[in-house]
């Protein structure tokens, strides 16, 4: 590596060189200096606004000088880095996680009182980066975080969105999004205007002979976008590593505008190259499971992945290997299918750009790459048109033809007696238009394919492919369930819990080796750790109760049971079982004398979610449950013992206030559809029990926790196809307390009935796909018991203890050290003692 000052001079960059705050004092005089000089405000206009900017400046500069070491370190020791490509990447805040991954928040808190400045109030002036719909986002952003606390040489790659998932607003009962433009103000980001690459579309393919006779694809003609680097740092927690997230923005190739039409006095042309290239990179997609088949997602998708590519061959080349070494030093791996094309991409590359054969291009292409599957719901498996492609990607489009026309030779050799195979898993399908099934050429150009929870890895094998098992053998297929990072979910999020267990596990090593968690459970009997779990819990209620009062205007009493349901809307994940729940507990409420209902277990249902903005069912479902909160929450009869909270703009930061302060929280999703689920997980090390259906990671949970820690209900996967078929042909009959629930709909007491007739339409009348009645009987006896265990305080705290004591497995760290054995193999790369 060239280094650009004379080894004269460097003795002067030495003695100047950056230095990291470690005091209280020298924090301050960092955070003043910005907010006089970078932000030029002074004490005399300094609002918590800058008082957040002045913080956040002053541990970027501590977070740049261990990132400048981080990546000078990984380009000496030039061992095999990991690329995670996510199209999203939900972060959420980062100054809280920086201040805690460095260890400085104390000294921050500190630092800011002096200055007149609460920490709490600085921390809530950060934007979410809200670059993610969800599960899969979220995951990703977890996995950065675990990768650098466990020192892995990564990189993360993702757009860099002008508009984040949007904002959601509820009014009259309904969402309303607006659009979320966060880059106001991003410390946190470093526009890379020197790193830059030029993305081609459209245009044509020219094919000629070279003179050695060999064919030569050349792909000219199109149309030219530029792509610039903007990074972020990633610090891990407790090592000075700090790897790199890298997200593209697009802009017009030839600068601003053009200028001759503008002279000329077309200023509207002018500028509309202009905007049309940056569209690509101006929205993120907000449908968090449904796939559109729109031209922009797709060349936002190309976009990406070609502007990474290029990145990385070019990272590759400069170490001067061999590309027979590409995948010893490079590992890719595809976050769900949606970075697809880098498969195609990086065979044009190493055919029509460096000259290499087939074969060896595709042996290398298919052991740089791995593939997680987060679904298995069909209308979230990407296919794209295939005159689409052929237009937008020709080149990209003959290649996935050849890749397939090798699959299918192979296949037809090694099953000659199974024809019809080759339709069904050919990567073209015979549709009208014609359509690339991305799943698949994914699954092909990969050397492992993963779910992310057991049963979900089980099902990929045995429904969507099933029959690259039989091709390729079981072993390319995998699994390594989801975790959480314990440093956002448990450390950031529950202050207080964290510094509890450190008290009584001497430290807080927990943080770094979540199993050490077991050593709690010596403690499930310790009076005074019992109370004061306890009191975190109640004072986490109190936090959420305040919130509910101060945005909502609904009191809420922190002495009921608190029963929580965020994440995105969707008929499969069934928040409107949940609501029918609620309906029929307030229906039997109101049959009750008031000495009755003084018997009943007072609980608030909190629900929180976006729906996709087009996702007309999800919508309704919000609807409802905003028109159940006020008929019941204005009840004078009911009073306390039922609430309805809708909790507006679900997001990260939200989610950090709110997991913590759940009693039961819902994972109900119909059995096989949920592939795992990560909240799950966040909840219960938070000390909140699940009620739950056998899907996604609730089995391993369960598992870990112990049958007796949590409350199961419902149907088996292995059931869901009997059932469907039942309600298909009429051979079932409603669940009758459903059905006086859907009366009382129907009967107006919720408003106009009319608004939901297509929700209970769709269980009465259309074949209840997701089986709400199958389940609904279960359900409710199960939130039954669930009243009755949480009166006994003592015996539903040893539960939530325990519980806790036995989540360590769920560690987003145990996952990344399992990808990078059985996937990447890669080795991580710690700093060395001496700072180098
Ligand atoms: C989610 C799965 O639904 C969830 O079960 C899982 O825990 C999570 O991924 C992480 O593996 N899937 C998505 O969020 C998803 O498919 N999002 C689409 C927007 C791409």
């Amino acid at each position: 590596v060239e280094a650009s000052v004379p080894e004269a001079q460097r003795e002067a960059w030495r003695k100047f060189s950056a230095k990291e705050f470690t005091t209280k004092d020298q924090f301050e005089s960092e955070v003043v200096k910005h907010i006089e000089t970078t932000l030029a405000r002074s004490l005399f206009n300094c609002d918590e606004a800058a008082a957040y900017a002045g913080t956040a400046l002053a541990f970027r500069d501590r977070l740049v000088i261990e990132w400048n070491r981080t990546q000078q370190r990984q380009t000496f020791a030039d061992q095999k880095r990991v690329y995670y490509l996510s199209l999203e990447f939900l972060m959420g805040r980062a100054l809280d996680n920086a201040m805690l991954n460095v260890q400085q928040k104390d000294v921050a808190t500190a630092g800011l009182e002096d200055l007149g400045f609460r920490m709490e109030d600085i921390i809530s002036q950060e934007r979410d980066a809200a670059l993610g719909n969800g599960g899969l986002g979220r995951l990703a952003a977890c996995f950065l975080d675990s990768l650098a606390t466990l020192n892995y040489p990564a990189w993360g790659y993702a757009l860099r969105y002008r508009y984040g998932i949007f904002r959601q607003e509820i009014v009259d009962g309904y969402q309303v999004e607006v659009p979320d433009y966060w880059l106001d103000f991003n410390p946190w980001e470093f526009p890379r205007h020197d790193v830059t690459v030029d993305i081609q579309f459209y245009g044509e393919v020219r094919k000629y002979m070279d003179d050695a006779g060999k064919q030569i694809s050349v792909w000219e003609n199109g149309e030219v976008v530029t792509a610039v680097a903007y990074d972020a740092p990633i610090p891990g927690y407790g090592t000075k590593t700090t790897n790199n997230l890298r997200l593209w923005s697009s802009k017009a190739s030839h600068g601003e505008f053009d200028f001759t039409k503008f002279n000329s006095g077309e200023y509207e042309a002018s500028v509309a190259d202009q905007q049309r290239a940056e569209t690509i990179s101006a929205v993120l997609y907000p449908n968090d499971s449904l796939d559109r088949g729109k031209e922009l997602r797709l060349k936002q998708q190309y976009f990406w992945c070609a502007a990474s590519l290029y990145d990385i061959v070019r990272r590759f080349k400069k170490s001067g290997k061999a590309w027979k070494d590409f995948s010893n030093q490079v590992a890719i791996q595809l976050n769900d299918t949606h970075p697809t094309l880098a498969i195609p991409e990086l065979m044009r590359i190493l055919i029509d750009q460096e000259g290499l054969e087939w074969d060896e291009a595709w042996s290398i292409t298919q052991a740089t790459f791995g593939y997680t599957n987060h679904t298995v719901l069909p209308e979230a498996l990407e296919k794209w048109s295939v005159p689409l492609v052929q237009q937008l990607l020709p080149r990209h489009l003959q290649i996935i033809y050849d890749i397939n026309l090798q699959f299918l030779q192979y296949v037809q050799r090694n099953f000659p007696k199974e024809r019809e195979m080759l339709g069904r898993v050919s990567i073209i399908e015979e549709s009208e238009p014609k359509r690339v099934r991305m799943a698949y050429l994914a699954v092909i150009g990969s050397h492992k394919v993963n779910g992310v929870a057991e049963l979900h890895s089980d099902l990929i094998k045995t429904t969507i492919f099933r029959d690259f098992v039989k091709i390729y053998g079981p072993d390319k297929f995998t699994n390594v369930t989801n975790g959480i990072t314990p440093r956002r979910w448990l450390h950031q999020a529950n202050p207080r819990l964290s510094e509890l267990i450190a008290a009584k596990l001497g430290g807080y090593d927990f943080l770094k080796d979540l199993n050490l968690l077991s050593k709690l459970e010596a403690f499930v009997d310790d009076k005074e750790f019992r109370k004061e779990f306890q009191e975190i819990k109640y004072a986490n209620k109190v936090r959420l109760a305040k919130y509910t009062k101060d945005v909502h205007g609904i009191s809420v009493n922190p002495n009921s049971l608190f029963d929580i349901q965020v994440k995105r809307m969707h008929e499969y994940k069934r928040q409107q079982l949940n609501i029918f729940g609620v309906i029929h507990r307030y229906l039997e409420l109101k049959s009750m004398t008031p000495d009755q209902r003084k018997k009943v277990q007072p609980r608030v249902f909190f629900f929180g979610g976006k729906a996709a903005p087009g996702y007309w069912m999800a919508k309704m479902v919000i609807h409802l449950i905003n028109q159940v909160g006020k008929v019941v929450n204005n009840d004078k009869e009911i009073g306390d013992v039922l609430k309805v909270v809708f909790l507006e703009d679900y997001n990260v930061s939200k989610a950090e206030m709110i997991v913590p302060a759940s009693d039961i929280s819902e994972h109900i999703s119909t059995a096989g559809t949920e592939a795992s689920g990560t909240s799950n997980m966040k909840f219960v090390l938070n000390g909140g029990l699940l009620i739950g259906t056998c899907d996604g990671a609730n089995i391993e949970i369960t598992r870990e926790v112990g049958e007796d820690n949590i409350f199961l209900f419902g149907n088996l996967s292995e059931d869901v196809d009997d059932l469907r078929h039942q309600h298909f042909y009429g051979d079932y009959v409603l669940d009758p307390m459903l059905a006086a629930v859907f009366a009382s709909i129907r009967s107006g007491t919720f408003g106009d009935a009319g608004q939901f007739s297509a929700l209970v339409d769709s269980i009465v009348d259309h074949g209840d796909y997701y089986l709400v009645s199958d389940d609904f009987k279960s359900y409710v006896d199960t939130q039954k018991l669930i009243d009755e265990t949480y009166k006994d305080q003592e015996v539903w705290l040893t539960k939530t203890i325990t519980a806790v004591s036995r989540m360590g497995f769920f560690s987003s760290d145990r996952c990344i050290d399992e990808y990078a054995e059985m996937i990447w193999n890669v080795e991580p790369l710690p700093p060395q003692q001496n700072g180098a």
